[in-house]
């Protein structure tokens, strides 16, 4: 009985933990803030209907129940126009409030906003491509936005069918192969928003999240100023090596997107805050281990793991990696929604 206490209480303390990061009940965006209206209503509706169907169905048990000594059936009764015509009107009036409400709310959410910033989005099993074709550079599994600029996001998939999903700030909206979704919004306050697939589609699913880093509109211009412009820096020459030689057949590391695209784009992978579609911290510690044996952290990934370089080989290449990145910019200090 105590360890079921203490493991209830432990789940409780969980969730109340999570709850910040998946609630919507914490919108950063009108759209968001569009939905909690029509959830909150929906769900009035729903608690006041469950109400009184319950609570007559209770009473009406109640009153009518066989008393002692009582024979035979009661009087049946059939029919009754006035009470029919009531209960047919009330949940019409009920219906059509609701799809008052949930039609101003799609089109409120679906509204064009006039010189958004334009992303593609383009979901992969089991990570996140983030291009932005006007700004002429490209991210993998952290989007990194300005606060307070309208955003459209273009929403498609290469394999499977997946589903973009920030809680704080928008969503969801499905990603279909050979089909492009839209979704718009604003940010409104700097974060690192945490991002979901929401559709089932593979083995790690579960591992197939990402980043929103909003960040203040000067630092995002300073982030696309250095990303135009960008020439990967090579902290260390030996890991340049190792990298050209085993994996720039599926990654790019100059922040533009390749003709094939096969994995995550790496240019600003010194940036991170996260790796491996945002299940891990990004730390110098978790990289060595994905490159080692990425399946034992996300299974049935598309990417083979490197037990054969050495010890050496593999240091080099994470200091490598670690100095690809735009100076001046630290994207760890955002409050984590
Ligand atoms: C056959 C193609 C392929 C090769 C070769 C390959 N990778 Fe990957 N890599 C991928 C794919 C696909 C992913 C995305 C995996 C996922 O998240 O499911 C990935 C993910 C990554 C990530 C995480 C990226 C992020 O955005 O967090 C890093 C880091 C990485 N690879 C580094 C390397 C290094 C270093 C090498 C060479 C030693 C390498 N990869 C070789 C396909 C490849
Ligand atoms: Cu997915």
């Amino acid at each position: 009985m105590k360890r079921a206490f203490a493991a209830l209480s432990l789940f409780g303390l969980v969730l109340a933990q999570e709850a910040h990061r998946v609630a919507i009940t914490h919108p950063f965006s009108p759209v968001n803030r569009e939905t909690n209206f029509l959830l909150v209503w929906v769900l009035v509706f729903s608690v006041l209907i469950f109400g009184v169907v319950a609570g007559a169905l209770a009473y009406i048990t109640w009153k009518f129940r066989a008393h002692p000594g009582q024979q035979g059936e009661p009087p049946q009764i059939h029919g009754n126009d006035r009470l029919e015509v009531i209960w047919t009107l009330i949940p019409v009036a009920i219906i059509l409030v609701l799809f008052g409400l949930t039609a101003r709310a799609l089109i409120q959410v679906n509204q064009p906003i006039p010189g958004a910033m334009k992303v593609e989005v383009t979901g992969y099993q089991f990570w996140w491509d983030f291009n932005y074709p006007e700004l002429g550079f490209r991210n993998s599994n952290e989007l990194i936005l300005p606060v307070g600029v309208p955003v459209e996001l273009e929403v498609t998939s290469k394999d499977v069918i997946h589903s973009f999903w920030v809680p704080g700030l928008v969503g969801k909206q499905d990603a279909i192969p050979g089909q492009k979704t839209r979704i718009r919004f604003v940010a409104e306050n700097p974060g690192n928003y945490y991002g979901f697939c929401a559709e089932l589609c593979g083995p790690s699913h579960a591992r197939m999240l990402f980043r929103v880093l909003v960040v203040p509109k000067e630092a995002f211009d300073r982030f696309v100023e250095a990303a135009k412009g960008y020439t990967p820096p090579v902290a260390d020459a030996r890991g340049q090596e190792v990298f050209q030689q085993n994996c720039m057949a599926c990654h790019s590391v100059q922040g533009k997107m390749p003709p094939a695209v096969i994995g995550p784009e790496l240019a600003f992978l010194g940036n991170r805050v996260s790796l491996a579609a945002g299940i891990v911290d990004h730390t110098p510690e978790n990289l060595k281990a994905w490159i080692k044996d990425p399946a034992a952290m996300k299974p049935g990934t598309k990417m083979p793991g490197f037990p054969q370089l050495s010890e050496e080989d593999l240091d080099a290449l994470v200091r490598y990696l670690e100095g690809l990145k735009v100076e001046g910019l630290d994207f760890k200090a955002l409050p984590k929604f």
